[in-house]
């Protein structure tokens, strides 16, 4: 039987998504796991909450809680929430899992015996008035790229463009807005995926049949201006993957954690063995290793643009770069972003409809049909109410409500309650059936693998 591995972009744990996340990854994720449950394919459905790094620890802060007993909720609160859109995750696994744990510091292990990974004393931003380091996406400022005034010190929302805090122009601390900042020096582990630009480039000219999104952001980076920088695989916080080199202590490194965007890829393989060690599944492997069953399973990972460099870059670097046999990606389908009423989603803000609410107004299949028929595939969309409530009514109620009421009354009046058998067909229903039939092969044909 053909086997299909899918995954989806793993949500942060700092709060409940938006319709413009799940648009872009967890939804059309599981449109696609239930085309191919539906297609007879043994299908592994996996996603996971993204619990680390400073949004986790400032969110649990502010809700006055420690932080894993804040996963542990927010957790919950997801998972309830995917089950309320019907999402048909075989398993919804956590980064914090002592599983993600083991293979983290496994991988890191494998890198720095292949050479991989240099220890690199850095200049970091310290914030006075908070009293902390302040990674990645807590120092804003403007992009030295594009000129963007909210850029983050990861990464910038506006261009794509993967940053380091230190590349910001004028830099000022997002949790209090101070710019009484101060660069101190720190001992950090990076990954040098610079050396494998050559391996990935070939890696992605192989893909043609990728979407223009997918491989113009991952050609983007790996051969505009300064290319594939080597990236920075550790932070200086208390929450998050102890720093081990496999099992060993990793000298120099006591105290710190692995970064956020190092351990959430590596989740997608360790929730497979969450799936098996929760009872729900046996010989996760067999999904993950190609030595061991792997080689016959089709990846297709599901996210957001702005993720689409991590998936192409970074992630294949460590599983390329680990030497072992790693299943890697087959078809990375990525999305343009929804927008929210002539702006964006936005989770900091509170702005646009989150999913809690979108249940507690409609049931899920309205939203279901109305996001997945608006998917930000090819540009970036919108919604509005307007748009929701028009699509709702008229296209979902009136032509497919009304299609299916009319064709059952009418069955029902003619043929009461049992459906009726397959010789009874006239040349009329002979035509139509055949006339799907085409459709149906047409889909398959695009959808062939
Ligand atoms: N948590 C970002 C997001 O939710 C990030 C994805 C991780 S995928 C390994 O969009
Ligand atoms: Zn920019």
């Amino acid at each position: 039987m053909e086997r299909v591995l899918i995954t989806s972009a793993i949500p942060y744990i700092n709060g409940i998504k938006h319709l413009g996340n799940l648009v872009g990854s967890q939804l059309p994720a599981d449109l696609f796991a239930r085309y191919n449950r539906g297609r007879g394919r043994e299908v592994l459905f996996l996603c996971a909450t993204d619990e680390h790094g400073t949004p986790a620890e400032l969110a649990a802060a502010k809700a006055g809680m420690d932080v894993a007993e804040y996963c542990a909720k927010m957790h919950a609160v997801q998972a309830e929430i995917a089950q309320g859109f019907r999402l048909s995750f075989d398993h919804f696994g956590r980064s914090s899992s002592p599983q993600n744990h083991r293979l983290t510091q496994h991988f890191a292990g494998r890198l720095a015996d292949a050479g991989l990974i240099s220890e690199v004393s850095e200049r970091q931003v310290y914030s006075n008035a908070d009293g902390r380091f302040l990674p990645d996406r807590y120092i804003e400022g403007t992009c030295p790229n594009c000129g963007y005034d909210k850029a983050r010190g990861d990464q910038c929302e506006n261009c794509t463009k993967q940053l380091d805090p230190t590349d910001l122009i004028e830099p000022r601390s997002a949790i209090s807005g101070s710019t009484d900042l101060q660069v101190r020096e720190t001992k950090h582990l990076y990954l040098r995926q610079s050396s494998m630009r050559d391996q990935l480039n070939a890696w992605i000219d192989s893909k043609t049949d990728w979407p223009i999104l997918t491989t113009s952001i991952a050609k983007k980076w790996l051969n505009d201006g300064d290319g594939l920088q080597d990236r920075g695989i550790t932070r200086d916080l208390d929450w998050g993957i102890p720093v081990k080199k496999g099992t060993q202590e990793w000298p120099g490194m006591e105290g710190k954690v692995f970064y956020v965007w190092f351990d959430a890829p590596i989740e997608y393989i360790a929730c497979a063995a969450e799936w098996v060690d929760a009872g729900k599944g046996s010989d996760w492997e067999r999904w993950w290793r190609t030595d061991m069953g792997a080689q016959d399973v089709r990846y297709v990972q599901f996210m957001g643009k702005d993720n689409v460099p991590f998936h192409t870059l970074s992630f294949p670097a460590t599983i390329l770069g680990s030497g072992e046999p790693w299943k890697l990606v087959d078809y990375i389908k990525s999305f343009n972003y929804l927008n929210y009423d002539g702006g964006q989603f936005s989770t900091s803000q509170g702005r646009g409809v989150f999913m809690d609410q979108a249940l507690s107004i409609l049931p899920s299949d309205y939203w279901r049909w109305w996001l997945l028929s608006h998917a930000p595939e090819t540009s970036d969309s919108e919604f509005t109410w307007e748009n929701f409530q028009a699509g709702v009514n008229k296209d979902l109620a009136d032509v497919l409500g009304n299609f299916v009421s009319r064709i059952t009354k009418f069955c029902r009046s003619k043929f009461g309650e049992v459906i009726p058998e397959a010789g009874a067909y006239g040349a009329q229903e002979a035509r139509v059936m055949a006339d799907l039939q085409a459709r149906l092969d047409a889909i398959k044909r695009i959808w062939r693998r």
